[in-house]
């Protein structure tokens, strides 16, 4: 029967167990001159199904670690003719092979040496000549980390962008869309140029759920997205405020500039219909209100975001698809 772990040691939080398998079919890239040395590391490794690349001299070692991913580099400290440590400083000193975990192979008389590689970030080191477990519980050391590093890595940027995004537009939420406001609005103070900002409510869109359900409206936000998003400079920021709310941040921006932008978008979510799985053949008409506040002056980002919200409200009054300031 398997051991339950149930997650009483899942310290990265996404559900694995640790060190199940991390180690094994390790990629590695082997940098050897003497080709009897390098064939038994070979076969050690192979033995132990990783998978071994081999280089027998330094820029044929450095174009492999450049073009391909390797979990481990094993190289020795003298590669022919030449210094295998210039080679390792040069891995640390990029930025794509700077992680790479090193295995610095050496002889008696190389210690003096040694230290010094330690000093270049060298991560350990094996005497000659090898001893096959000591080689392979070595490996395994390295392998690991890395890949444990690798997870801890990719699970802190889902966080990150989990906290920053919207899961179903993939825009900034409101959280990321408010503190970046707050840094713009400080601009202002500083620089005296205006800011701008774009409320956006989509008009009817209850009539979209009920007419077409949840999924078609989950589309329609996500085109509507992408087509405010395609709409705007790069320097301005589209986020999802909430439901079928959407706010755009528009630095360098006055008023009658923002109110221009805010007519283009109204323009282009109307003037073309919607595809949608499931929607009315021809597509389905979708418009847009917006509300345009613009401020040179000194004043916290939700006043603006107010002033905004109630140029939207007359939007919506005056006839919905259109955008007022
Ligand atoms: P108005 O023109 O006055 O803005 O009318 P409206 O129907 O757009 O406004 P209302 O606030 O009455 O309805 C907004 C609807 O948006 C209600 C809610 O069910 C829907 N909604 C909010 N978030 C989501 C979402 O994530 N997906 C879908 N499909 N619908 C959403
Ligand atoms: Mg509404
Ligand atoms: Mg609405
Ligand atoms: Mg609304």
């Amino acid at each position: 029967m398997r051991e339950q772990t149930s997650g009483q040691f899942d310290i990265l939080g996404d559900g694995s167990e640790p060190n199940v398998d991390d180690d094994r079919h390790a990629q590695i890239l082997l940098v050897e001159s003497f080709a009897p040395t390098a064939q038994r590391i070979q076969g050690i490794l192979d033995a132990d199904h990783d998978k071994v690349v081999f280089a027998d001299n330094v820029q044929k070692a450095t174009e492999l670690a450049n073009t391909e991913k390797f979990d481990l580099i094993i190289s020795d400290i003298q590669v022919g003719g030449e210094d295998g440590l210039r080679f390792c400083s040069h891995l640390r000193s990029q930025e794509e092979t700077r992680q790479v975990p090193i295995l610095l192979m050496v002889d008696e008389y190389d210690m003096p040496r040694l230290v010094k590689g330690l000093d270049i970030g060298v991560s350990d080191y094996l005497m000659k000549p090898i001893d096959p477990n000591e080689l392979l519980a070595r490996v395994r050391i390295q392998v690991r980390r890395r890949r444990f590093q690798d997870r801890l890595r990719n699970n802190y940027e889902r966080s990150l962008s989990m906290a920053l995004t919207d899961g179903l537009t993939g825009l900034y939420n409101r959280r990321y869309a408010t503190r970046h406001l707050e840094g713009l609005m400080r601009r202002v103070v500083q620089t005296g140029k205006p800011v701008a900002v774009l409320v956006c409510d989509l008009d009817f869109f209850k009539r979209v759920n009920d007419t077409y359900g949840h999924a078609a409206g989950d589309e329609v936000l996500k085109q509507f997205a992408q087509r405010a998003a395609a709409s705007v400079r790069n320097i301005d920021m589209v986020a999802r405020f909430g439901g079928e709310e959407f706010v755009i941040l528009m630095p360098d921006t006055d008023g009658q500039a923002a109110l221009r932008a805010g007519e283009r978008l109204c323009k282009r979510i109307a003037e073309s219909p919607m595809m949608l799985a499931d929607g009315p053949e021809g597509g389905l008409n979708v418009t847009v209100s917006v509300g345009v506040a613009a401020t040179a002056m000194e004043m916290p980002g939700d006043e603006l975001i107010k002033l905004a919200d109630a140029a939207l409200y007359r939007a919506k009054q005056g006839g919905r698809n259109q955008a007022v300031i």
